[in-house]
């Protein structure tokens, strides 16, 4: 066997890794013949790849390095604890300093009473916890009948198969039987792409009033819970109209159902508060929590409950948890990542500082002639790619192909950004510096300038007939 490094030749390393290494949300015979991006070393919001190319990553990792990369501290929080206490479990009536110190530290920040978390090492894993967190609440409340959780279209709550239930993507559902019973779907308040004539306003009550619908159609005695993403993330970074939410708050307060918030990608300062439920303005009983926790240094995630769920929780014995729940070398460095957020006032800067300079420089992208809307909050932006922007109408060609074009050139530029569809989207490091900012924009620009080329070559610039 071959001591592989850093070193190793590119194409080496590519073809062992077609070899061996079957990649998350890949085609890995398309993988193979192309060969992976070797990404070696990062530092702040730049990665170095196995070419020794210095790339911009506007995307934290996968939404999740908001502290940058590089950070010493973390490093050397992971090997204390290593060197003190590797692991031991949470079962069995034990406990650790790490896994006390980061709940206190938590409940702390997160708001109003959430005070209570249920330790995870991801947010797919945290959402399965919690879709039995909420019917066991029930069942405990007298009232087992309530199983329903109602979801969006869109929607990504994970990848396992209760997670994967309860999101909306359609592709994952057509593979290995989702989603489970007992999950029901209403439309995303996306309106761009799905409001038509009506303004934004209208659009996000009429969304927000499917809920109403559902649960009315299910019975309110059978809906256990809805879940939602403050921002939508993976769906596209999907910015609700502003009567969205205050509707949504109001029909599960009327119904009396748990709001479970999923803040893995909105959380700890990506909207520029500590939570996107913050931003959003509102309250829900659960909260979903991982990446950002970490800033994507050690797997860790978690439920974060209401004093109320957390009570009747804890009058009978739970069964549900992960070996690694509150693993002590993920809570130490978890612990460290948010001392660093306040310390350097992260969040703080985001909402007055950087966030408003990343959101003007990034709107001045609609003037590009293939952008028709960017749309932004605190740090994840997205914006819509069109042929017509005035009939905001989407390109003829499958939804995706566009996209994939502009994200290919993204990428030749030395920029991460991704496409979802048609939709560009960024979600960079908390700590990109305004300079940085500037090179982001203007590597955008360049790349939608010569995505735009070659579709005009390639006569993409069509756009799909009115449906
Ligand atoms: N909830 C939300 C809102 C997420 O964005 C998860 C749950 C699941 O977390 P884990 O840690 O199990 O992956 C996520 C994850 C993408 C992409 O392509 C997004 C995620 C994961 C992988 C890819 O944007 N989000």
């Amino acid at each position: 066997m071959t001591t592989l490094s850093t070193n190793t030749p590119t194409a080496e390393l590519q073809a062992i890794d077609a070899a061996h290494h079957m990649h998350p949300f890949t085609h890995s015979a398309g993988l193979a013949a192309k060969g992976a991006r070797i990404i070696t070393r990062a530092d702040g919001v730049w990665l170095n790849d196995s070419d020794g190319n210095r790339i911009l990553d506007a995307m934290a990792g996968l939404w999740c390095v908001n502290v940058g990369y590089g950070r010493n501290e973390l490093a050397e929080a992971a090997a204390r604890q290593m060197r003190e206490l590797p692991y031991y479990n949470t079962f069995f009536q034990t406990s650790h300093v790490p896994a006390i110190a980061l709940a206190e530290r938590i409940a702390k920040l997160a708001p109003g009473d959430l005070n209570h978390i249920f330790y995870a090492s991801s947010g797919s894993e945290a959402n399965d916890t919690n879709l039995r967190l909420v019917r066991t609440y029930w069942a405990e409340k007298g009232q087992p009948q309530k199983q329903w959780v109602i979801s969006r279209w869109n929607a990504y709550h994970g990848s396992s198969v209760g997670s994967g239930s309860l999101g909306g993507m359609k592709g994952m559902h057509a593979q290995g039987g989702m989603p489970i019973p007992g999950i029901a779907f209403i439309d995303q308040p996306h309106w761009w792409a799905e409001g038509g004539d009506k303004t934004p306003e209208e659009f996000g009550l009429e969304r927000a009033r499917q809920l109403e619908e559902k649960i009315l159609e299910l019975g309110p005695e059978n809906v256990a819970a809805f879940i939602a993403e403050p921002v939508q993330g993976a769906g596209g970074v999907i910015v609700p109209p502003e009567t969205y939410w205050p509707e949504i708050q109001r029909i599960v307060d009327h119904y009396g159902i748990l709001l479970i918030a999923d803040e893995v990608i909105c959380g700890f300062g990506r909207t520029g508060n500590w939570f996107g439920s913050q931003t959003m303005g509102i309250k829900p009983h659960i909260m979903t929590i991982a990446k950002g926790l970490s800033s994507g240094y050690q797997p860790i995630g978690g439920s974060v409950l209401c004093d109320e769920v957390a009570e009747v929780i804890g009058n009978c014995e739970f069964n549900h948890g992960y070996t690694y729940s509150g693993h002590p070398v993920a809570c130490a460095v978890a612990l460290e990542n948010l001392r660093i957020l306040e310390d350097e006032s992260i969040v703080d800067r985001v909402r007055t500082e950087t966030g408003p300079y990343l959101k003007e420089r990034f709107e001045t992208l609609t003037d590009h002639p293939l952008v028709g809307e960017a749309k932004i909050v605190g740090m994840m932006g997205s914006l819509a790619l069109t042929p017509d922007k005035a009939a905001r109408a989407p390109f003829a060609s499958d939804a995706g192909t566009v996209g994939f074009i502009c994200r290919e050139r993204c990428f030749s530029n030395n920029l991460i950004m991704r496409h979802v569809g048609d939709r560009m989207i960024i979600s960079p490091p908390l700590v990109i510096s305004k300079d940085e900012i500037d090179t982001l924009i203007e590597r955008a620009w360049q790349s939608l300038d010569e995505a735009h080329a070659k579709l005009k070559d390639e006569g993409l610039m069509q756009a799909a007939p009115r449906a």
